[in-house]
């Protein structure tokens, strides 16, 4: 597809609050509880994102793909805001494949899905092409739209067999997300970033990009230029500038629609990106 490929001329903004990697101990602004997802969720919407992807934590502010705590976050999120609900099936890297496929029981407007095993620093995160297949059919029969995780090249090429061997999602577009600078994936930089732009598969509508840690900002930048969209947020950075920790996702967003309007694709509102995204109408 082409690098300044138009589906929108506006900038599809996604916040990912929390991750499942850092401890709230360690980073006591996490958002992890309940009341804390719903007021960040309502703040980044204000501030200009349209889209959050959740990881949800338990009461002791653990990872937990409990039944019970996504499916109260996804009803709590829907209520207070106009936000596409995103839930991450990656998980944590501990997180079994069988229990992974449940998040869909939630009813998420959309889910991750990325397209490959990739080493996460000293770990590994799993995704087989069996189980990436079991979950693009299941998105598929339960009409939520996958978003495409990409932290590598190759996962380019397992995202065209997907699409090869079982037609388009839900909806009948398809997003995908680069996610750089994972100490064992792609580098965040826009070299990386632009070749695998240029590997997409012409079934592709839309893409954003994020850069962990310091490629932040630079993937950001990059993704603006060749027409991409963004994700922000504290499972992908909190380190707002050197010494200066984000104390709030809203800043993280704040800065990007800062930086898209000076770019001139302004931030897309909700509806906007529903119709983007080819989310279906839950409400
Ligand atoms: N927590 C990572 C192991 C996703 O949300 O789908 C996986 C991840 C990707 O964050
Ligand atoms: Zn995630």
């Amino acid at each position: 597809m082409a690098l300044t490929q138009g589906s929108a001329h506006g900038t599809l903004i996604t916040v990912a609050p929390t991750g499942a990697e850092l401890a709230k101990a360690d980073f006591p602004q996490l958002p992890t509880t309940l009341e804390e997802l719903v007021e960040t969720a309502v703040a980044c919407e204000a501030a200009g994102a349209s889209m959050i992807h959740l990881h949800i934590r338990d009461g002791e502010h653990r990872p937990t793909l409990d039944q019970g705590h996504l499916k109260a976050a996804v009803d709590a999120l829907r209520e207070q805001t106009s936000l596409v609900i995103q839930l991450s099936t990656g998980g944590s890297v501990h997180d079994p494949l069988d229990q992974r496929l449940t998040v869909l029981d939630a009813e998420p407007d959309s889910c991750s899905l990325t397209c490959g095993t990739t080493n996460f620093g000293d770990d590994v995160f799993l995704n087989p092409y069996g189980f990436m297949s079991d979950l693009y059919v299941q998105a598929q029969e339960r009409e939520v739209v996958p978003e495409f995780e990409l932290f590598d090249l190759g996962h380019v090429t397992s995202l065209a067999r997907l699409i090869d061997t079982h037609g388009l999602p839900f909806g009948g577009k398809v997003h995908v997300d680069f996610v750089t600078g994972v100490p064992g994936g792609m580098p965040g930089t826009p070299a990386a970033l632009l070749a695998g732009v240029a590997m997409l598969p012409p079934e592709v509508t839309s893409w954003s990009a994020t850069g962990i840690g310091r490629s932040h900002l630079p993937v950001a930048a990059a993704a603006l230029s060749a027409g991409g969209h963004l994700r922000v947020g504290m499972e992908d950075n909190v380190v707002f500038a050197r010494g200066v920790p984000v104390e709030h996702n809203s800043q993280l967003v704040e800065r990007v629609v800062h930086l898209a309007d000076v770019m001139q694709r302004p931030a897309l509102s909700t509806a906007d990106a529903r119709v983007m995204l080819g989310v279906k109408d839950r409400g």
